[in-house]
């Protein structure tokens, strides 16, 4: 009897024990990814390049690349899930040979602290280190605003996973791309259909005034707004760090708008859609990048109802490419059933072109990598067939999104609608804000 309740209780101890292990653990990438592949046959990501450029030849035994995120701080709802993006791709990479026989891809992590001078002094430090190929990041547009210059003199090759700002890469030079679509590629496609979807007149504006994605996020709603002949009918602004926005939803509130629209990053977004929820505005919100967390949502649960966000990756998407439901299946694997998100998808994207460029360039020098990393055309990744254009911007389908039940929801399938209705209307609006 008393064996018995001392099994018991061991019993009792590893069911409460074991899946805190699990999720600290989790099961490594190559497990999860062997586990995804067994699950829809051959592991679809790099297949295409495999077979567009041949096995590298030249490379050293290890490629170095540099990660430099928002690990700490306001924005690490952002950094910390690239940072497990980033994690799954080198280990997939690397165990699928990707750079050839005997090449390790290793990548060195830099928390940024969501700090622009921050991100200066972690470029800085990458510009100086002669083993770093390339850098992926930083989280922000601000601070690649303010780091990227760095590399640019210094001509190493930057990818942004998650920097949206408008004409980022005229303004950085060449060394700077981006696996991240830009707001003008995303918000002109969600402002149509939520203006369809909602019959908007008239809207309120509020956006912080003090950081490069929150205004540029302004500008493209703005026009975007007039472009579907909606009127503004106020704007506010605010600063990063503010905690109280009472006195601008109140004016924006009492302006009676059909919607408010909000250009902000997560830390105010969140505060933005309760307190508007608190002074009891019922009506709807449309967001900008900085609400695509899955943390805004836990964040406001309960004031998030029919919130409109634009992005470039949804985990509902009813049409998702082979290579995205192999990086959900192993991603979850790999991070104790955790669901990617946005930030996650694009980051894993950006850490398999950064190896294709290198794999295809067959060498670590940086222009050549630089040059090949403009190159890539067509490569199936979770986002879509991903390519650069001819101004080194990126181009893949990007989807309107709306909350239900706490999730973002395709919109076209909220709508009852069709994916390929969602394309069209988002390549015509496009086109128009063009
Ligand atoms: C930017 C963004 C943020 C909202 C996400 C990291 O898009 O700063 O450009």
């Amino acid at each position: 009897m008393r064996n018995l309740k001392v099994l018991l209780s061991l019993l009792c101890m590893l069911v409460l024990v074991l899946p805190v292990l699990t999720l600290q653990h989790g099961v490594s990438a190559q497990d999860a990814t062997e586990e995804a592949t067994e699950m829809s046959g051959e592991m679809l990501m790099g297949q295409d390049m495999m077979a567009q450029c041949p096995d590298p030849a030249s490379l050293p035994e290890t490629v170095n690349i540099g990660a430099m995120f928002d690990l700490s701080g306001t924005a690490s709802v952002y950094g910390l899930v690239q940072q497990a993006g980033v994690n799954l791709a080198v280990e997939q990479i690397n165990a699928a040979g990707y750079l050839g026989e005997g090449v390790t891809l290793e990548v060195q992590f830099q928390d940024v602290a969501s700090d622009a001078q921050q991100a200066i002094n972690v470029m800085t430090g990458f510009t100086e280190d002669p083993n770093i190929v390339a850098v992926i990041g930083p989280t922000l547009s601000t601070e690649a605003v303010a780091s990227v210059p760095v590399a640019q003199e210094a001509g190493l090759p930057v990818l942004g996973v998650s920097n949206t700002a408008t004409g980022l890469r005229a303004a950085l030079g060449d060394f700077y791309h981006r696996a991240s679509l830009p707001e003008s590629a995303v918000i002109p496609g969600t402002i149509a259909q939520a203006t369809e979807l909602l019959g908007l007149q008239n809207v309120g504006v509020l956006y912080g005034n003090d950081d490069d994605f929150t205004l540029s996020g302004y500008d493209v709603f703005v026009q975007a707004l007039a472009d579907n002949g909606v009127n503004v009918v106020g704007e506010e602004t605010f600063l990063k760090g503010d905690l109280d926005f009472n006195t601008q939803l109140t004016n924006l509130i009492g302006q009676n708008p059909d919607a408010l629209v909000v250009s902000a990053l997560a830390a105010e977004a969140i505060q933005i859609v309760n307190q508007a929820r608190q002074q009891g505005y019922t009506g709807p919100i449309i967001g900008g990048n900085g609400f695509n967390s899955p943390t805004v949502l836990t964040q406001t649960e309960g004031n998030n109802e029919g919130l409109i966000v634009g992005g470039s990756w949804n985990y509902d998407n009813p049409n998702p490419t082979e290579s995205s439901q192999q990086f959900v299946a192993a991603y979850e694997a790999a991070n104790g059933g955790t669901r990617p998100d946005q930030f996650a998808a694009q980051a894993y994207t950006g850490t398999w072109l950064v190896a294709t460029a290198i794999r295809c360039a067959d060498s670590v020098d940086h222009a050549a990598v630089n040059e090949a990393i403009g190159g890539i055309t067509n490569m199936e990744t979770p986002l879509g067939a991903f390519s650069f254009d001819e101004a080194g911007e990126p181009t893949h389908e990007p989807i309107a999104q709306i909350v239900q039940g706490g999730k973002f929801v395709p919109l076209a399938v909220a709508m009852g609608g069709t994916m390929e209705a969602t394309a069209e209307a988002t390549a015509e609006a496009t086109e128009a804000s063009s």
